[in-house]
């Protein structure tokens, strides 16, 4: 598979509705699309960075930079022969996952398709394998409580089994025990990114009694040492997202005991292959994972649905209906939630198996700009 050209297309779409963490607030989604193109095929893949580095260090910005002046020179013109490869077209950049994860993904993309096969079949190597992931919805820090109760009513009333909030200092006992009362047996986890400290112990001892499925990314965002200390004292499991972006980071936060569960999200890994290193240690080391979410267009939401076949994702993940982020999304047909088992199907045509509507990413595209040999 010769690489004949690259595009990046900077897109911005409205959300729903806002999306506020304790880090920010979100009233649009931006995000970077590359396509590759060769052999009269064309793969898709998501850059997953914001405008802001409030999630992590990488914007839109620097993954453009790092994309057009480093990775996209090694590989426009290249002959792909295994998807192991990539690291070749990393060689020389340090870090910056997001912009990595990008252009692999949209090489599996491409790859499968030129193969003919979904790319749930080459992420499990052939083998039989989920068709149907299992998802629930992330909630944004809402004004009141009666917001978030109604918020969550209708979700649940949607059919979605399993609720995460995002939670800050002020905002964590009172609404989880709020939602735990009014709906006793729902899965229902807490993500706070990293927006509390080791001070705040007997709160996390607290929550021991809403029967939590995990708390998320309690502390400090690069952090793998004290979060070791806190999962020693409380019983709820702590899950790693912001601290996971290496397989080595995994396997010493499984060492140290930092975390019981890991959120995966295949751009702060860095791509495909560094997310199924990671998903095979976890699961050597009976860590289950699940799969997180940045407010995907259909084409990452697509990518993370074929991720999570994968054997060890026994966990609902972070991938919602479409309709909860988007009006009306670059990629169809849009996701729909199965109401009788809060799952999603895998959209099972070539490669991420749905179709971007380049009409529609022209009409939300804010820049854009082609490579060639
Ligand atoms: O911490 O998991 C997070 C969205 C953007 C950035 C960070 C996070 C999130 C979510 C949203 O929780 C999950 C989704 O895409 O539905
Ligand atoms: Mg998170």
């Amino acid at each position: 598979m010769k690489i004949e050209r690259i595009e990046l297309h900077h897109i911005s779409q409205k959300l729903v509705h806002p999306f506020r963490t304790s880090v920010g607030t979100q009233l649009e989604r931006p995000c970077i699309l590359v396509s590759v193109h060769g052999e009269g095929l064309t793969g898709w893949g998501e850059c997953v960075a914001s405008t802001d580095p409030e999630y992590t260090y990488e914007t839109i910005s620097t993954a453009w930079h790092i994309l057009k002046d480093f990775i996209i020179p090694n590989t426009v013109g290249q002959e792909i022969v295994g998807l192991g490869d990539t690291k070749a077209y990393f060689k020389g950049v340090r870090g910056h996952p997001l912009a990595k994860a990008a252009l692999e993904n949209s090489l599996w993309d491409i790859f499968a398709k030129a193969k003919e096969v979904p790319l749930s079949r080459l992420l499990n190597r052939d083998s039989d394998h989920a068709t149907r992931v299992e998802v629930g919805v992330s909630i944004g820090i809402q004004p009141t409580l009666s917001e978030l109760l109604n918020r969550v009513g209708n979700f649940v009333n949607q059919g979605y089994q399993r609720i995460k909030i995002k939670i800050e200092p002020g905002w964590e006992i009172e609404p989880l025990t709020a939602i735990r009362e009014r709906h006793p047996d729902i899965k229902l986890m807490a993500d706070a990114n990293s927006a509390f400290s080791l001070d705040d112990v007997p709160l996390f001892q607290e929550m021991d009694n809403l029967n939590l499925l995990m708390i998320e990314q309690p502390l400090h965002y690069d952090d793998i040492y004290e979060h070791s200390k806190l999962q020693k004292q409380i019983k709820t499991p702590v899950c790693l997202d912001e601290s996971i972006h290496l397989p080595t980071h995994a396997k010493a936060a499984i060492e140290l005991g930092s975390c019981r569960i890991i959120n995966m999200k295949v751009g702060r890994v860095g791509g495909l292959n560094n997310a199924k290193s990671i998903h095979d240690m976890c699961l050597k080391a009976s860590i289950p994972i699940w799969c997180g979410g940045m407010l995907e267009t259909g084409i990452g939401r697509a990518t993370n649905l074929h991720l999570a076949t994968m054997p060890n994702f026994t966990l609902p993940g972070d991938i919602s209906a479409t309709s909860r982020y988007y009006h009306e999304d670059i990629a169809e047909p849009a996701f729909e939630l199965n109401r009788e088992d809060s799952t999603i199907s895998v959209p099972m045509g070539l490669g991420i198996g749905v179709e971007v509507r380049l009409d529609r990413v022209k009409k939300h595209r804010i820049r854009h700009e082609i490579f060639t040999i």
